[in-house]
């Protein structure tokens, strides 16, 4: 096999369908600030084009011609967005996306180090490999490169580069695991070749920049993922 040593994975949309509790955790919050806001389904997966949570809001916000909330307020409603969105995904009905475990699983086999990109936080990172593993993040990743530890989020690169960073690996030797064209301009960017599972909220975008385009993982191979160009 090839010279491929890593396999780096988005979170959201692509480990599992979390951006429903995201919207959950994001609306719980302003209900309790008083807002008027309350992001429906098709309000939320246009607002994705933002990445982060504070950006969107503060995107939201200014598209709304308001000058409140102020970022300082957003900055503290987004902690207990956090908070929020732990506590759903810790009370269960998450499961991983279809071929996620067995390819993480066959890519330690092989030896393969595997690593986290993502926009949200660790504390979101961890609740999620403990609601689908059992487990926490650092036990099942070797790399973490999560939210606010760039100063550019995705479609930037740095979250890939500085994944890349910490593997140690140049980014011919590792593939990115997405679900979002904002996922993929960033792996692009940071030399990646990316494989697209689009998600719930993705599943409209524009994807054609992905070097393989796959419902979901169940078909995907290590051979397969080498091999690609
Ligand atoms: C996902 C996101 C995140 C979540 C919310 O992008 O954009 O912002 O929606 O997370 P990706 P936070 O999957 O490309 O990383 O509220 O914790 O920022
Ligand atoms: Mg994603």
């Amino acid at each position: 096999m090839t010279s491929l040593r890593a396999l780096i994975f988005d979170v959201d949309g692509t480990l599992a369908e979390t951006e429903e509790a995201h919207r959950q955790a994001f609306n719980a919050v302003f209900a309790a600030h008083g807002l008027a806001w309350n992001w429906s389904v098709e309000d939320y997966t246009a607002l994705l084009r933002v990445t982060g949570g504070k950006e969107r809001m503060k995107a939201h916000r200014d598209a709304c011609g308001e000058s409140l909330p102020d970022d300082a307020t957003i900055a503290r409603m987004h902690a207990e967005k956090t908070d929020a969105y732990v506590a759903l995904v810790a009370g269960g009905g998450l499961q991983p996306r279809a071929g996620v475990a067995s390819l993480m699983q066959a890519a330690r086999d092989a030896g393969l180090k595997l690593a986290i990109a993502t926009t949200t936080s660790p504390a979101n990172v961890d609740a999620l490999t403990r609601a689908l593993w059992g487990r926490a993040a650092t036990e099942m990743f070797d790399v973490i490169a999560a939210g606010d530890e760039v100063a550019a989020k995705k479609p930037a690169p740095d979250v890939y580069l500085l994944a890349l960073q910490r593997l140690g690996l140049p980014p011919e030797q590792a593939i990115a695991l997405e679900d979002s064209v904002n996922g993929v301009r960033s792996a692009r960017a940071a030399g990646l070749r990316v494989v697209v599972t689009p998600s719930i909220f993705t599943v409209h975008e524009d994807h054609s920049a992905a070097n393989l385009v796959v419902p979901d993982l169940t078909a995907v191979t290590l051979q397969g993922l080498a091999d690609l160009t």
